[in-house]
């Protein structure tokens, strides 16, 4: 499957059976916007191979990553999605600011995870400079939508196999 890095952008795509059946929704932050669209491409693409047709995917925009968890909680409710990738780009600034969403929205996540039982992707990436996000929504560090696409899926199959 993943590289010896854990590269999980160059997935190998046969291994993920079964996929077609999920609901899967999409919430992604418009700040930053040139790497989010990245991102959100990135996973739709994983999606599109997967087979999973269009109607059972719902892809929405929030204003910034802090909205993140609530949205991700209403496509969980609202349109009864299986799993959620949530995305966002989060470039460190001269405040606080940065360290306050990331926490927030870390924790929101993995409090949504437990509490519906179901995946919720962290796919936001946090980092110190534009290059770096760059590198990560589709330069030499792959693309982690792909990556919380990739992980969404196998959760969800990891979970019917139990
Ligand atoms: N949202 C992001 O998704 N990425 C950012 O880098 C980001 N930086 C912010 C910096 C400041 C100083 C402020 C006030 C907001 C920032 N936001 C950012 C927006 C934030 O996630 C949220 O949308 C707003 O705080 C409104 O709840």
């Amino acid at each position: 499957m993943a590289t010896a890095l854990k590269n999980l952008s160059e997935y190998e795509a046969f291994e993920l059976k079964n996929a077609a059946k999920y609901r899967i929704g999409i919430v992604t932050a418009e700040w930053n916007e040139h790497i989010t669209s990245a991102l959100e491409q990135g996973a739709l693409e994983v999606l599109r191979q997967q087979g999973i047709e269009a109607k059972n995917v719902k892809a929405v925009s929030v204003p910034g990553s802090y909205e993140l968890p609530l949205a991700a909680q209403w496509l969980h409710k609202e349109f009864k999605a299986d799993a959620v990738i949530a995305i966002g780009c989060l470039i460190k600034g001269e405040t606080p600011h940065f360290e306050y969403i990331s926490d927030s929205v870390a924790h929101g996540l993995m409090e949504l995870n437990l509490k519906h039982n179901i995946p919720f992707a962290f796919g936001v990436i946090t980092v110190l400079t534009e290059q770096q996000a760059l590198d990560r929504a589709g330069g030499i560090h792959g693309n982690k939508g792909t990556e919380a696409a990739v992980t969404v899926l196998r959760m969800l199959q990891l979970k019917e196999g139990l």
